[in-house]
C-alpha cells in the first residue's frame, strides 16, 4: 500500500514536472524588421535602419549589431559601398531600401494588420532566404532586463 501511494506521488511530481516545464522547442516568431527586439515592427526601427546605414556611408562602423542587421535585411538584399576603393569597400546588407519596407509595413499595417512584411517587400524569395539566414544564425534568448528578447549567436 505505502509503494502504491509512493509511486503515485512520484508520477505525480513527475506529471508536474512535466507540464511545468516550459518547451525549450518554441521559439517566438521572428518579426524581420523588428530591429530593437521589441516586438513591433515601427517607425523606430526604420529610424535605427536608417541611422545605420547613414553611419555606414560616412565609413563609421554603423550601430546595429550583426544580429539587428540580419533581422532588418527584410529584402535579402546586400550592399557594396565604395565599390573601387578597395579594402575600404564596406559590404552592408542594410540599404535605405530596408528602412522603407520597414516603414512601408509600418504605415499599411495602420489600415490592415493582415498585410505580412512579406507582402510589403513583394520579394518572397529574398524574404524568406533573408529570415531563414537570421533564424540558422541566431537564437531568442529572453532578457529580463529588458523585459524582451535578444537575438544572439547560435553556437557551433
Ligand atoms: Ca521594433
Ligand atoms: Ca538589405
Amino acid at each position: 500500500m505505502k509503494k502504491k501511494i509512493f509511486t503515485a506521488i512520484l508520477t505525480g511530481a513527475m506529471l508536474c514536472g512535466l507540464l511545468t516545464t516550459p518547451v525549450s522547442a518554441a521559439e517566438p516568431e521572428v518579426r524581420m524588421g523588428d530591429v530593437n527586439f521589441d516586438g513591433a515592427v515601427d517607425i523606430a526601427d526604420a529610424q535605427l535602419l536608417l541611422m545605420d546605414y547613414g553611419e555606414r556611408l560616412v565609413q563609421k562602423p554603423g550601430i546595429l549589431t550583426d544580429a539587428q542587421r540580419a533581422i532588418g535585411n527584410v529584402d535579402g538584399e546586400s550592399k557594396t559601398l565604395f565599390d573601387g576603393l578597395g579594402p575600404d569597400a564596406i559590404v552592408t546588407p542594410i540599404t535605405i531600401e530596408d528602412a522603407q519596407f520597414v516603414l512601408n509595413y509600418y504605415l499599411v499595417n495602420l489600415v490592415d494588420a493582415a498585410i505580412t512584411m512579406e507582402e510589403v517587400v513583394g520579394v518572397t524569395e529574398k524574404y524568406l532566404q533573408a529570415e531563414q539566414a537570421f533564424l540558422e544564425k541566431y537564437k531568442p534568448v529572453w532578457n529580463d532586463e529588458t523585459d524582451r528578447y535578444d537575438y544572439v549567436e547560435r553556437e557551433g
